[in-house]
């Protein structure tokens, strides 16, 4: 089993898209077991998108996450980190297919909805960045049996 960092950004917020992102997170069958709505620090989204610190974008995406709440969670299950990454989509949701997240619901690189991890090492050290061990539930979903063989 994976873990993996999924955030809905800002925008997602704002716009009311919160349930239907986790709709599609728990139709597709993965267990979710962090969740909170974050009023993000600077420092917090510095950090967390430390990797772009050079980017032109840099300065204007850490405004956008601090610019409204965001939604921060830890979905688990069987190659959890890639597959939240194919039901996001492309970066620019304009490439992004329809049926993903950013192909349904977004037009604008800088206004895409949400956030995945891109592997397994992001993955790890965005959830120590994001929550605390005691903020995560480890639970025994009653489905199990019959979405895993
Ligand atoms: P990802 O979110 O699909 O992993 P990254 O390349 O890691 O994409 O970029 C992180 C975030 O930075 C993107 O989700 C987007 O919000 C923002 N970003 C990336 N490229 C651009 C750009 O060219 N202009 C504005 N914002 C960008
Ligand atoms: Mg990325």
């Amino acid at each position: 089993m994976e873990r993996t960092f999924v955030m809905v950004k800002p925008d997602g917020v704002q716009r009311g898209l919160v349930g239907d992102v986790i709709r599609r997170f728990e139709s597709k069958g993965f267990k979710l077991v962090g969740l909170k709505l974050v009023s993000v620090s600077r420092e917090l989204a510095e950090q967390h998108y430390g990797v772009h610190r050079e980017r032109p974008f840099f300065g204007s995406l850490v405004e956008f996450i601090i610019s409204a709440p965001v939604v921060a969670m830890v979905w688990e299950g069987k190659g959890a980190i890639a597959a939240a990454r194919k039901i996001i989509g492309a970066t620019n949701p304009l490439e992004a297919e329809p049926g993903t997240i950013r192909g349904d619901f977004g037009v604008d690189i800088g206004r895409n909805l949400i956030h995945g991890s891109d592997g397994p090492d992001t993955a790890a050290s965005e959830i120590a960045l994001w929550f605390s061990e005691s903020e995560l539930a480890n639970w025994e979903p009653a489905t199990k049996a019959w979405l895993y063989e």
